[in-house]
């Protein structure tokens, strides 16, 4: 699949049937700046992937309107046309004051089910007033939903754990929609699940939903067993469906994926020969092994990990020193939580020491960019590297790691992957590491620098290949096809 045909697609089976996207996030931010009003479009692979399918059948999308523009930009209902170069379906934006997004973002989201479904407990926070708050947002979606039913069918398709208890308010309204919800993360298993004081609420919300969908067949198990054990609903584990109040739930795995042929083309189209050249050049590392790890800067990435692991492979292998540059490149994320400033500090600090006890007058162990970096600058740094690195302790699939294999033309790099991501089920070709093992670890860089260039290749072309067949399109398709099995 790919754009083009998926919109095609759709455009003829949604003709009579309208769909509502839902996210926290929206496609289009319009921003103030001193030349005037100016518009972002967010970086992530699937708000891009989704903006075509949505122009192609003229949805609408209902989302937290966000920029410092956006109310001006929107009529009095949150309502506002985009794309905006070339009108072709419309987004509801929803507003939100700061002590809203405090509680329902910053708050519940994302230190009450984040560090839950992340299975790390003692990072959890679980505070009513910030429950208050994440309801309420939910309440003012539901509000923001309703009135953009048409008659006819409708689809409302909601995206991540932002919106658990949205889809229990839509049906109490309407009894006759398609309600679908996507779980970006991962489902921890009833025993950590069982520990949120508002478990109930929460499974009871998400069971309003005809479609339930998680990127692997453990997660749903996780969610059925929850279901089953926390609410007494009736599971058909054989179906993967819940029985719960007199309606059925399927609950299917959709393992997502990237926009594989946007990819290889945007690093087709940006490194070139020369682009490699001058980039190694300007990083000093001619001559030398190049690593490269990827983040959103969080603690379930497994940055922390990473970095001790390469401090005991320069210790382990001293034949690597000057020889070998990991670069690290992590854009800050959610900078308003105490816990994410404190795991920033101690990766500087801890790569600080590395480089100081290592490092030489011409040589920077480990180099560390903590900026948000362009996609198309971005494949740069996945071309230079021998090896990427993704040490997530958990991970509900991660992108980065097939963002590398769709850069790699030339198949020559190595992946490390995690055991611990939802990823590695479909990249068994990658080497991989427990990322708790550092000694294991360690030699697996060493193995990843050393392997033989045909080994390289076939691993490479293995998972390119799949990577290319299971794409994004093909995961908006394979979840679009589900929700209309249900369409009422
Ligand atoms: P994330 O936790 O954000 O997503 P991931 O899947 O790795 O994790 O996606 C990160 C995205 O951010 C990638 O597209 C990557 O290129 C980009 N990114 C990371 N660091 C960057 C930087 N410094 N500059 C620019 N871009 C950067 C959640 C779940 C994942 C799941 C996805 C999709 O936690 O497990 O794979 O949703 O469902």
């Amino acid at each position: 699949m790919n754009a083009e045909t998926i919109s095609q697609l759709y455009r003829e089976r949604f003709s009579e049937t309208s769909l509502i996207l839902v996210s926290n996030r929206e496609p289009y931010i319009h921003r103030k700046t001193r030349q005037g009003i100016k518009v972002d479009t967010p970086a992530g692979g699937l708000t891009s992937a989704l903006d075509p399918v949505m122009r192609a059948i003229s949805g609408t999308w209902v989302a937290w309107g966000s920029g410092s523009a956006d109310r001006e930009m929107s009529d009095a209902e949150g309502r506002v046309r985009v794309p905006p170069d070339d009108p072709a379906y419309t987004l509801k934006r929803v507003w939100l004051d700061q002590k809203e997004v405090d509680g329902f973002y910053y708050g519940y989201a994302n230190q009450a089910l984040w560090p839950l479904c992340h299975m790390l407990l003692e990072k959890a926070r679980f505070r009513a007033r910030h429950w208050r708050h994440y309801f309420e947002v939910n309440r003012k979606f539901a509000d923001a939903i309703v009135p953009e039913f048409k008659t006819g069918k409708n689809i409302v398709w909601i995206q991540d754990y932002h919106f658990t208890v949205l889809p229990y308010m839509l049906r109490t309204r309407s009894k006759d929609v398609t309600i679908a919800l996507f779980w970006h993360i991962p489902w921890p298993p009833w025993e950590i699940f069982r520990v949120i004081p508002q478990g109930i609420e929460i499974l009871r919300g998400m069971l309003a939903c005809d479609l339930l969908g998680f990127h692997l067949h453990r997660y749903c198990q996780n969610f059925l067993e929850c279901a089953e054990k926390d609410l007494g609903a009736k599971v058909d584990w054989d179906k993967n469906s819940v029985f719960y109040e007199g309606r059925t739930t399927r609950v299917l795995p959709f393992p997502i994926s990237i926009d594989y042929d946007s990819f290889d083309e945007l690093t087709r189209k940006n490194t070139t020969d020369a682009n490699l050249i001058a980039i190694k050049k300007k990083l000093n590392l001619d001559g030398r092994y190049v690593g490269v790890g990827v983040d959103r800067l969080d603690y379930s990435k497994g940055i922390l990990e990473r970095v001790r692991a390469i401090k005991l492979f320069f210790e382990k292998y001293p034949a690597y020193r000057e020889k070998f540059t990991f670069i690290q490149i992590a854009v800050p994320s959610r900078t308003k939580i105490q816990e994410y400033n404190e795991l920033k500090e101690n990766i500087e600090r801890m790569i600080g020491d590395i480089n100081k006890e290592f490092g030489t007058g011409d040589w920077t162990p480990i180099m560390y960019y903590s900026r948000n970096v362009p996609h198309k600058e971005l494949v740069r740094y996945y071309r230079i590297a021998d090896i990427a690195i993704v040490s997530s302790i958990v991970d509900g699939m991660n992108l980065v790691a097939k963002e590398f294999i769709a850069s790699q033309i030339d198949e020559n790099g190595v992946l490390i992957l995690s055991e611990f991501v939802g990823a590695v089920a479909e990249l068994s070709q990658a080497l991989i590491i427990n990322p708790f093992d550092i000694e294991s670890f360690a030699d697996m860089i060493k193995r990843g620098l050393e392997m033989p260039q045909k080994e390289k290749k076939r691993r490479m072309q293995k998972m390119r290949a799949y990577v290319q067949t299971h794409n994004i399109f093909d995961w908006i398709y394979d979840n679009l096809d589900a929700v209309q099995e249900n369409t009422h």
